[in-house]
């Protein structure tokens, strides 16, 4: 039997790299579409590079997006590809949402136009639901979205259940709380708090400026929130799902732990800078995943601790491999 095919966007990215090697365990042939850049430097797939297919797009290029849905006629296109950094997106709003936004409806287009058998995932954001007008949050909860991604990810949102309402295509979202790993890309505020552990660890940082500290976020593991995108694809009938932990933390939660993990003592090393404070924050964040757990037969099996710990290990262990930390 001939393979399934499988597109994924942003497969440079952390959720990218993680769904290539889901998809590669269950015998897809996949393809993974990346931009041109300066440096081409693929890290987070380096150890996929003779098992996938990279093919050259850009949400933003229409043209490029029509062209590989003809030529690869995917049995299933991922759309992971984003500009995901909250923060940036207060600087190029305008960029944000030609990528964030219109880049699902390029996607789309092309899909329906070359490729209308394809089953088509939106990597929808628990950013959507910003200032939350419920708690935990659902797939029923109202948005509010406190930033140009949250505005942004909204649009994506309504524009793929419009064409799977227009179109009758199999299209679905997964709003997705955070999600973390040692892949997580180092601007992140996880990624910053456990590279910078390591940092201090190896003497060669002494002080980690954050902003807010307060926040709370439901975090998860990326190995596990990508298991959940291949499910929702291979139901009878396209829908929504939240998926999340249905615990939170804040941000200073994950400092203590990930400082003991490495026993330091956080209130040496931690301080505030207001740079780091956003113009509008998202305060509180906290998943009801009872939807997939039940119809996906879903479930975490990393928790807080453990994500923590893996991070933070991670990263003192990339040290110790780059010789500057024996311990
Ligand atoms: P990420 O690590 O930032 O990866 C983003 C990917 O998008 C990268 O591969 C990037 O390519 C690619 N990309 C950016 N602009 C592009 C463009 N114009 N055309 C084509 N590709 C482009 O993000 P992630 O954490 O894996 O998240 C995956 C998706 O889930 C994103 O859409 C994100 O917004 C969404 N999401 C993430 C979370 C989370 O907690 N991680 C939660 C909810 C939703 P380069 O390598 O060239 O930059
Ligand atoms: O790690 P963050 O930058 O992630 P944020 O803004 O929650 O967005 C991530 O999760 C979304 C899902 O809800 C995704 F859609 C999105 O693509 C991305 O993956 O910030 C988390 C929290 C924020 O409240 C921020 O204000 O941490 C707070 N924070 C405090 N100090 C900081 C810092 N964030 C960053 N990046 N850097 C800091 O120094």
């Amino acid at each position: 039997m001939a393979k399934r095919k499988a597109l994924i966007t942003g497969v440079s990215g952390q959720d990218g790299s993680y769904l290539s090697e889901l998809l590669l365990e269950k015998g897809y042939k996949v393809y993974g579409m990346v931009r041109r850049t300066s440096s081409s430097d693929w890290w987070r797939i380096s150890h996929l590079m003779n098992d996938i297919e990279l093919v050259s797009g850009d949400l933003t290029d229409q043209s490029s997006l029509n062209r590989l849905m003809a030529q690869i006629q995917p049995d299933e296109v991922y759309n992971l590809a984003a500009q995901s950094f909250v923060a940036i997106s207060w600087e190029q709003p305008v960029y944000t949402a030609n990528v964030t936004a219109v880049g699902a409806l390029h996607l789309l287009e092309a899909i329906r136009e070359s490729a209308p058998r394809a089953r088509f995932y939106q990597a929808s954001s628990s950013e959507m639901f910003g200032k939350a007008q419920q708690f935990p949050q659902n797939e029923n909860t109202p948005f509010h979205p406190r930033s140009p991604y949250g505005v942004a990810k909204v649009y994506a949102h309504y524009i793929t259940m419009n064409y799977r309402e227009s179109y009758n295509m199999y299209a679905c979202s997964g709003i997705l709380f955070n999600h973390e790993s040692p892949r997580r890309g180092p601007e992140f505020v996880t990624r910053k708090i456990s590279s910078s552990v390591a940092r201090i660890k190896a003497g060669l940082q002494d002080k980690l400026a954050l902003g807010n500290r307060e926040v709370r976020r439901d975090w998860g593991f990326a190995g596990d929130y990508v298991r959940a995108m291949w499910l929702m694809m291979q139901q009878d009938k396209p829908s929504d799902y939240v998926i999340g932990s249905g615990e939170n933390y804040s941000v200073q939660d994950f400092v203590s732990e990930a400082f003991a993990v490495a026993g330091l003592p956080w209130e040496k090393h931690v301080t505030v800078d207001q740079a780091f404070f956003r113009p509008a924050e998202v305060e509180v964040l906290l998943s009801d995943p009872s939807r997939a757990q039940h119809e996906l037969g879903w479930s975490l099996e990393v928790d807080f601790q453990q994500l923590v710990r893996m991070m933070v290990r991670a990263d003192i262990e990339r040290l110790k491999q780059k010789g500057t930390l024996s311990l």
